[in-house]
């Protein structure tokens, strides 16, 4: 520590928690809504497709009510652009904006504030058909989708994300299901693709500055603060290249609207450096976030890797894959996982905060942070999740010790809210405050409970923080 005494949480800290559109709200082909690449994606083996999910879409009310009970200041979900523009353009789907005004007006009644991420992972699998995000048309398709929202919600939102996890959708997309490319010839695409969220999402910041009145907007990629393997010199140039990769492309672009140097020199390596068109680079300046939004479960640690290296350790959104002669993913023997492998990291999440503060000195909301497990329910209804409370704990004290380092952190949505459906493990993959009472396969009742962490959380958040 760098002082004797914490510094307490906001006063109007934003306690709260998360969901996405097709994890949470099922009637994925119903209701008007059309296809998006997750309604047709291969789903992995053993795991429930997303026709219902939490149903959400038909309980949201029951669902909103539990946040409020809890105490909740802001809840983060998504809006699916399929369920408001089954075609991606075009044709407006009415149900879907009453769908979402009812989630809106619902959350407002308990004065809790919507946080909308504006993009999770759904791409309409119309626009997929014509290209996705390859196409340069997706800036405006996204645009437009942007006005939609800003026109139908901006006089009741006022907190925007733009794209969850591009970093995520460039380097797992295979694991969540957003692309099939692979080999070498990948990076080309992606990175192209890459450009144009990118000058989307830049677009779409300065679209909301203009339409919503006090709107306030930033990004939410997933940030994980990289360590070398050792202390050998060349893993901490390995560290420094997964930094600039996976995390500081994003963020730089996103306040400074400049490419990372060493996230550029990677794409030449790659011969992956996109197209960019005249006026582009005057876009990405002029896009300004009020506040940076982030998703963090762990760090990464990585090791020098030579070419014609072996990758040695296992791979998804949250294990690093090997990138030859760039980095090496390797476990990080100091810390223990998560059922599910995921390596738990609460001193690493101040680390990323401070690092990230020291870079763009912005407000800071955590939009993802939590702990996968398999709960289970027991007989009288309860669900007992020691580990979950803990994991929270450890990260929240993390918080406020950033805080006490100096950094500005407006808020913490913790995944999830209620439990949903896994990017790419199920249902069996929980992670929320609230109980569904569903397996894999078997819809069962669906009914809700509240676990053990429901009511920790709560204290938590009448305390402002304090009782953990
Ligand atoms: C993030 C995503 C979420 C979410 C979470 C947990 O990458 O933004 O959509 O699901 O990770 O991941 P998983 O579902 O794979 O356990």
């Amino acid at each position: 520590m760098l002082h004797k005494k914490l510094k307490p949480f906001p006063k109007d800290f934003l306690w709260g928690a998360s969901t996405s559109a097709y994890q949470v709200e099922g009637a994925n082909l119903s209701h008007g809504k059309g296809p998006s690449v997750q309604d047709v994606k291969k789903v992995p083996e053993g795991t429930s497709d997303l026709a219902v999910c939490a149903d959400f879409y038909h309980r949201y009310k029951e669902d909103i009510a539990l946040m409020a009970e809890m105490g909740f200041k802001v809840y983060r979900f998504s809006i699916s652009w399929s369920r408001i523009l089954p075609q991606g353009t075009g044709e407006v789907n009415q149900e879907g904006i009453d769908f979402y005004n009812n989630v809106i007006n619902e959350c407002l009644k308990y004065n809790i504030i919507p946080l909308v991420t504006m993009f999770h992972f759904d791409m309409p699998q119309a626009l997929e058909e014509r290209g996705g995000w390859e196409k340069r048309e997706s800036i405006d398709w996204f645009v437009n989708f942007a006005k939609v929202m800003f026109e139908n919600f901006g006089d009741r939102v006022k907190y925007w994300l733009t794209i969850n996890e591009q970093n995520v959708l460039i380097l797992s997309g295979d694991i969540i299901g957003t692309t099939t490319l692979t080999g070498p010839e990948k990076y080309k695409s992606l990175y192209q693709q890459n450009h144009h969220m990118l000058v989307a999402q830049a677009k779409a910041m300065a679209l909301c500055h203009e339409m919503v009145e006090g709107g306030k907007i930033g990004p939410a990629p997933n940030i994980s603060l990289a360590y070398p393997a050792s202390c050998k010199p060349e893993d901490q140039l390995a560290a420094q290249n997964l930094n600039a990769i996976r995390n500081w492309l994003y963020l730089d672009m996103a306040v400074y609207g400049e490419y990372n140097h060493l996230a550029w020199a990677f794409m030449e390596k790659r011969n992956a450096t996109p197209h960019i068109e005249e006026g582009d680079m005057e876009i990405l300046k002029n896009g300004h976030p009020d506040f940076i939004g982030f998703n963090y479960y762990s760090t990464a640690t990585v090791a020098w890797c030579d070419e014609n290296q072996e990758e040695t350790f296992g791979h998804d959104q949250q294990k690093t894959r090997m990138e030859e002669g760039v980095y090496l993913g390797a476990a990080n023997p100091n810390l223990p996982h998560t059922d599910f492998g995921w390596e738990i990291d609460p001193f690493g999440f101040r680390a990323t905060i401070r690092e990230m503060y020291s870079r763009y000195r912005l407000p800071m909301v955590v939009t993802e942070n939590g702990l996968g497990a398999y709960d289970k329910l027991t007989e009288d209804g309860k669900v007992h999740d020691p580990y979950r409370i803990e994991y929270l704990r450890k990260h929240i004290e993390q918080i406020q010790l950033a805080i006490t380092d100096g950094a500005e952190m407006m808020g913490y949505c913790p995944w999830s809210a209620i439990d949903l459906i896994s990017t790419h493990e199920g249902m069996v993959k929980r992670y929320g405050f609230i109980y569904v009472d569903r397996d894999e396969f078997d819809l069962k009742t669906l009914d809700r409970y509240r676990k053990d962490s429901f009511y920790w959380y709560k204290k938590v958040i009448a305390s402002n923080g304090e009782d953990l």
